[in-house]
């Protein structure tokens, strides 16, 4: 009985430290088309992830993405450029949600991550796996 629980906690262990710091296999966020027309998603990044990280919006309907941060002192940012689809953004996060609007215009997979480094470090956070994709589709 001992040995069993032993295990269990191990096995509880390896599932919580398989997802930590790198893009988890996570199911895709299907934007909800509201009724005013819009496209909202909300958005938390935190050391070193984006919650959700996977997005899926409709091509052509105004999309509202609502980011804000999970708290403590580390900064971070969300960046994504496809000026050619219509995006094209850089926000600092706060723990106070900040609102970015756009329209995507071309259907398309586009990355976005953190775009902070911490002092003398030679990762970025995007290299620490703070990075999501928005899937835009007809
Ligand atoms: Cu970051």
């Amino acid at each position: 009985m001992r040995i069993l629980q032993v295990s269990a906690m191990v096995f509880v262990l390896l599932l919580g430290s398989a997802g930590f710091g790198q893009e988890a296999a996570q199911a895709p966020f299907v934007a909800v088309i509201g009724t005013d027309g819009v496209q909202r998603v909300e958005i938390t990044g935190g050391s070193y992830y984006f919650n959700p990280n996977h997005i899926v919006v409709k091509v052509n309907v105004p999309v509202v993405l609502v980011v804000k941060k999970a708290g403590g002192a580390t900064p971070h940012s969300i960046f994504l450029k496809a000026p050619e689809a219509g995006i094209d953004f850089e926000v600092n996060l706060k723990t106070e949600p900040t609102n970015i609007s756009f329209t995507p215009t071309k259907v398309g997979t586009y990355p976005f991550w953190c775009t902070k480094r911490a002092p003398l470090s030679s990762k970025s956070h995007k290299d620490h796996g703070m990075t999501g994709t928005l899937e835009v589709v007809d």
